[in-house]
């Protein structure tokens, strides 16, 4: 990949983190009054982090001509449900994370009780932020199904759930499956509501599966590749874990060579697949070529 490009998609990350931050900093909107729940939720969604998710929603809307301001709320939405899926994997009945985007992780810095309460009340609130979103009832009323469903038995909760309870023989189409809910659903799903709230019909939004499930695969890829053989200052995270809970990932399951190597294979697949679809789809194709080569 060429530096003018690597440049052009930093430039772009930033300006989608630069758009999103301030809203998640309003985040969760109802308080309560009762509890600091609300501010330990902002403590983690204010962290940090990439912002990648809310990247491809922005991108996904604006390839399908839509304005930012149409998917605010969606980026906002998924971003939480991210954060809440990290506090809670990172709980020590979980995979027992201490350092989580260069900080304490939440149960460390309050409990584990409130992790536990802080990552409900994001998944709840993710909801309430999407139902913002200034369309048409039927229009949310889809965005908000997909969300459920990203986030629900068949891919978040049951890809962690899978991730939690591993067989003894996991093997390639196990790991497969398990990257499908636990990473690539919400992946794929920044990628729909980005195109539903840039105003794409459902029948576009369904077509642009194959590509959300494989940009998503190839960031697990690429994050377990960097699990091996990444560091945790750059990471912000600790590095090594599953080879240390003898976890089977894509790395330990096809080698580390080949995992590279798919991940170059995958990264070109995905940009032809998006140069098929109708608009400018160029900055999430910028986002497949570099991931292989990213460092954090
Ligand atoms: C608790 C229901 C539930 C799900 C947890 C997120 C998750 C599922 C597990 C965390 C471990 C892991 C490797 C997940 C795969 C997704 C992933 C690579 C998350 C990290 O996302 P980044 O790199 O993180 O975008 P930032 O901090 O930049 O947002």
């Amino acid at each position: 990949m060429k530096e003018s490009e690597k440049s052009r998609l930093q430039a772009l990350l930033k300006k989608a983190s630069g758009w999103v931050e301030p809203r998640l900093g309003e985040l969760p909107e109802s308080s309560g009054g009762l509890s600091r729940l609300p501010s330990l939720c902002r403590y983690s969604l204010t962290s940090g982090g990439k912002r990648v998710r809310p990247f491809l929603v922005r991108s996904s809307c604006e390839a399908v001509g839509g304005g930012p301001g149409r998917s605010i709320h969606a980026a906002c939405a998924v971003e939480m449900v991210h954060t809440y899926s990290l506090i809670h994997d990172d709980l020590p009945q979980m995979d027992d994370d201490d350092l989580r985007r260069g900080l304490p992780t939440l149960h460390v810095k309050a409990g584990v009780p409130q992790a536990v309460l802080g990552g409900d009340l994001l998944m709840v609130e993710a909801f309430g932020e999407l139902a913002r979103t200034p369309l048409g009832a039927g229009r949310v009323s889809e965005m908000l199904g997909r969300l459920s469903a990203a986030a629900g038995p068949v891919f978040l909760v049951g890809g962690q759930y899978m991730d939690m309870n591993p067989p003894r023989d996991a093997d390639r189409p196990w790991v497969e499956r398990m990257i499908l809910g636990k990473t690539a659903a919400m992946i794929r799903v920044s990628l729909e509501l980005g195109a539903l709230a840039g105003g794409a019909e459902s029948d576009l939004v369904d077509g642009m599966q194959g590509v959300g499930d494989r940009l998503g695969y190839l960031f697990q890829l690429t994050d377990d590749i960097l699990d091996r053989s990444g560091n945790t200052d750059e990471m912000g995270k600790r590095v090594g874990k599953d080879a240390d809970h003898g976890k089977a990932n894509t790395v330990s399951t096809i080698g580390l060579a080949e995992a590279k190597a798919l991940a170059l294979r995958l990264s070109d697949e995905i940009s032809s697949e998006l140069a098929r679809f109708e608009g400018d789809w160029s900055a999430v194709a910028l986002l497949a070529r570099y991931l292989p080569h990213r460092r954090k």
